[in-house]
């Protein structure tokens, strides 16, 4: 199939970079945003997301003219769908009393109902959010039939899911291997045309819900991994071994791949699919229900832990090393090192954050450092809460000097407790077997 127009609904994290690259590659691409506000940013020539090498492949597709944007789609030959699917606020699902979060689902809705009026014969759609299974057939499907046309027969419908690592996202757009889901194969045929117009890596064609599990099982397959590790971390704790050396001996085992514990899981990705599949079949997922709740539990733990080493953290000051939700981005959404401030903070601490890569973000309840010099003051003690290389690259008289000999609490691994602990500093690591 030819495609001479592209219609992208959603400009977010996938949206936009999607949208740039194939202008990029020489298709004209209307890119369409509710948000006015958005759309606006972007028609100035500014971007409204922080992501490596974006705004540099956004102003060369709107120099080339073939990229435009606007609140309103218009017809093309193919509509791609890239809006969020995040939870509902006030809306839980229950199971045998077990609660579990429930898909929003409205903005995939409202997409596919923008498309209803412009759909044509032959047209390919295609949907990259991350959705519950079977949401291609019976969401999008039905949506679209209103029109009179059948998906499948009449117009090409795939879910395409995007697997791109924030930070990565130019590189990885184009080179990771692509699953095309079509409703059927001539639909799959067609989403595949579309997608090679960039991808380098493997496009490989099957139906539409494998492709919706596939993006569910990748992220729900690294949520239970780091689940155990975390299990593993506890564990090590309480039988005197330290955990990070475990889990390398047990990695030296050629099927053996054990994730590393931390202080939780976070970002928009790996907390939030594995309930797409407790959410369609609550029945069928304990293991995947039991992971999220570990996971989620875990900046509970750190907390146990740090008021294990340090006692009563009442009046404590206590300077937290990173809020962003993995090392080096500057992404805090759904950052298990926010919670554990806030957790360090209910329990009567007095918490400095410093973040390197969002130094005044503002955070309702958290105090901001304006310098590691500002967070590490009169701490009583340092909580390395985030992986940054900055963080590891510091050697232990840069705290000490500056804290007058607090206590720290490395939840990430990331300093060498021999060195550190030779040069007089008192280091407590996750899993360290303390
Ligand atoms: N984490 C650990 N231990 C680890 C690895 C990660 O505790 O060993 C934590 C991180 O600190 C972070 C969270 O897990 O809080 C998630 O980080 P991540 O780097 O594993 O994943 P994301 O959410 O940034 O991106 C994932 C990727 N999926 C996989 O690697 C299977 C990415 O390819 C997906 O495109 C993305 O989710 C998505 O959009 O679904």
């Amino acid at each position: 199939m030819k495609f001479d127009k592209i219609c992208v609904l959603g400009l977010g994290y996938i949206g936009l970079p999607t949208a740039s690259t194939f202008a990029a590659h020489g298709v004209k691409v209307l890119g369409v945003d509710i948000n006015s506000e958005i759309v606006d940013t972007l028609r100035n020539g500014d971007i409204h997301i922080h992501e490596p090498g974006l705004r540099e492949t956004y102003k060369t597709a709107l120099a080339s003219g073939n990229l435009t944007v606007s609140t309103q789609p218009e017809e093309a030959d193919a509509f791609l769908i890239a809006v969020p699917t995040p939870f509902l606020e006030d809306k839980f699902g229950d199971y045998n009393g077990q609660k579990f979060k429930l898909a929003d689902m409205r903005a995939v809705t409202s997409a596919a109902e923008a498309i209803l009026p412009l759909l044509r014969k032959g047209n390919l759609v295609v949907l990259e959010s991350t959705s519950p299974p079977r949401t291609t057939l019976e969401l999008i499907a039905p949506i679209l039939a209103r029109s009179g046309l059948k998906a499948g027969r009449d117009f090409h419908l795939v879910y395409s899911p995007e697997r791109v690592l924030p930070g990565q996202i130019l590189r990885e757009l184009i080179e990771n291997a692509r699953v095309i889901g079509g409703v059927t194969s001539e639909s799959a045929q067609a989403g595949a045309d579309l997608y090679s117009i960039f991808v380098k890596g493997e496009i490989i064609q099957t139906d539409a819900t494998t492709a919706e599990m596939v993006k569910l099982m990748e992220n729900t397959y690294r949520d239970v991994n780091i689940a155990i590790a975390n299990e593993f971390a506890r564990l090590a704790d309480k039988f005197g071994v330290d955990v990070w050396e475990a889990i390398h001996l047990a990695n030296r085992h050629p099927r053996v791949k054990i994730l590393s514990p931390g202080p939780g899981v976070g970002g928009h990705c790996i907390s939030v699919d594995p309930w797409f599949f407790v959410e369609s079949a609550p029945e069928l997922t304990p293991l995947i229900y039991n992971a999220r709740r570990v996971n989620d539990a875990q900046p509970r733990y750190i907390v146990e832990m740090i008021k294990r080493t340090v006692g009563s953290l009442e009046g404590k000051k206590i300077a937290a090393l990173g809020l962003a939700y993995k090392p080096d981005v500057d992404d805090l959404r759904e950052s298990p090192a926010i919670e554990v401030v806030h957790l360090l903070q209910n329990d009567g601490a007095k918490v400095k954050a410093w973040e390197p890569y969002k130094p005044d973000a503002n955070l309702p309840g958290i105090d901001m450092a304006i310098s590691l010099e500002v967070a590490l003051k009169d701490a009583d003690a340092v909580v390395l809460l985030v992986r940054h290389i900055e963080f590891i690259n510091l050697k232990p008289t840069d705290i000490s000097t500056a804290t007058k000999g607090c206590i720290i609490i490395d939840t990430v691994n990331g300093w060498d407790p021999n060195e550190w602990q030779s040069a007089g500093v008192q280091l407590v690591r996750l899993g360290g077997g303390k």
